[in-house]
């Protein structure tokens, strides 16, 4: 047993914190050498107070920056109030939640949940119970379709449709009934569906992949081959959802609209975990109680935090912002293409960027970000990506792009 260290938490330089997890935090992450210890807007401070700019945005959850204040209020002032009731009891916060949420989508009827992976799990459920009792599957005979290279999160049953051997080794048996095909081909999409198929569960972008865009008319023609083939598309916007490509939904692209719609990550405003299945009432009609549920899915804080996420998205100003901004991320990339960047793919305020892997793999490049003040995760191989708050200032993102350019020289 290695000595734990006497030093107080409160004096402990980052060395010192970086040190002390090693005997005794799982090591299911490789974190890059920085402790923060707090943060504001776009900018995080570590232990000895180095300042960074956050260009990662806890994979877009932290979409209105770190602590916005109508957020930190929202949640402070139901601290204060009411946190946790379990759904065995109504709460005065939960029926303004679901009814903005439904409304800001274009839906019905909302499911809340806490985690991406609980709103992929429950939506993969509710599909599958719909296609038994309204489309009439026979029962256990349900598939769904999905892509190759998705990120869908780390259950046991997402990643048995995983295509990353990391992600699925070691953690058999699997669960069965999903068939997986390229993303972007609708001709491998159509040839997967049959009488069996509950949904096709795609991002609208492919976040994990490394931001890839399908081509124009691809979520067109899901949403048209779904429609035909009377199956559910379920669109995972967990991470491209709630103005990080420049509108509400990245689907929005295409203006189509989905079955199912899943929702995480930002819609907890980097203050606690909500996450939602949003759907067609026929759809989430099918849940009757005692089917499904959570001990905090729908609690009064996260409900709270919610609707003021909610708040802030119905003004379209984020959704602006991401849109303006993101013609200034690609033109600085346009600009790198040739000085160490081989190429990007980059929709509103998100960008995956290819570097030479000459120069060096996304590992090294972030932790030369890092020493020049920028906070960005490597996704595989040679790609970064780009994903600041969306309050970010032009002036901030045009000096990530300098830091940017400076690391690949
Ligand atoms: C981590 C990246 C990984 C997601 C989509 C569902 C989930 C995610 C499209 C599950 C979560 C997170 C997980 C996080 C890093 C980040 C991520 F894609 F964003 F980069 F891992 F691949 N659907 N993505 O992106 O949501 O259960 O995590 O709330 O460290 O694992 P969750």
């Amino acid at each position: 047993m290695t000595a734990p260290i006497r030093v107080p938490v409160r004096t402990r330089t980052s060395a010192d914190l970086i040190r002390a997890e090693e005997p005794v935090l799982a090591h299911n992450y490789h974190p890059l050498p920085v402790v923060v210890a707090r943060a504001e807007g776009t900018w995080v401070e570590d232990v000895e107070g180095r300042r960074y700019l956050d260009m990662l945005a806890g994979y877009s959850a932290l979409n209105f920056g770190h602590r916005h204040p109508a957020l930190i209020e929202a949640a402070h002032s139901q601290l204060d109030r009411l946190t946790l009731t379990s759904r065995a009891f109504h709460n005065d916060r939960l029926a303004e939640f679901a009814e903005r949420l439904a409304e800001l989508t274009g839906l019905d009827m909302v499911l809340p949940m806490n985690t991406g992976a609980e709103a992929v799990e429950s939506g993969i459920k509710v599909a599958r119970k719909w296609a038994y009792e309204v489309k009439g599957v026979p029962a256990d005979q349900a598939t769904i379709v999905v892509a190759a290279e998705n990120f869908h999160g780390r259950t046991t049953t997402i990643v048995s449709f995983s295509t990353d051997e990391t992600a699925r080794q070691g953690f058999g048996p699997f669960t069965p009934g999903f068939r997986i095909v390229p993303y972007n081909d609708l001709a491998a999409l159509e040839a997967a569906v049959d009488e069996t198929t509950a949904a096709v569960l795609l991002e609208p972008i492919q976040g994990e992949a490394g931001v890839v865009i399908p081509d124009e008319g691809y979520l067109t023609g899901v949403r048209e081959l779904t429609r035909r083939t009377n199956c559910l598309f379920i669109a995972d916007e967990i991470q491209s959802g709630l103005g990080r490509t420049g509108r509400t939904l990245a689907v929005e692209h295409e203006s189509v609209v989905p079955d199912v719609l899943l929702l995480g990550k930002a819609l907890g405003g980097g203050i606690v975990p909500v996450s939602a299945v949003v759907a067609r009432r026929d759809v989430l009609g099918v849940l009757r109680p005692g089917e499904h549920g959570s001990t905090f899915g729908g609690n009064p804080l996260a409900a709270a935090v919610g609707t003021a996420v909610v708040e802030l998205l119905e003004t379209g100003d984020f959704q602006r912002r991401a849109a303006q901004l993101g013609e200034v991320l690609r033109a600085g990339l346009s600009n790198l293409v040739g000085s160490g960047v081989v190429g990007f793919r980059a929709r509103g305020l998100w960008a995956g960027v290819d570097i030479d892997p000459t120069i060096g793999t996304g590992r090294d490049i972030s932790e030369r970000l890092l020493r020049e003040g920028v906070l960005v995760k490597d996704t595989h191989g040679s790609t970064i990506r780009l994903a600041p708050p969306l309050t970010i200032t032009e002036e901030e993102l045009t000096g990530a792009l300098g830091a940017l350019g400076r690391v690949l020289l």
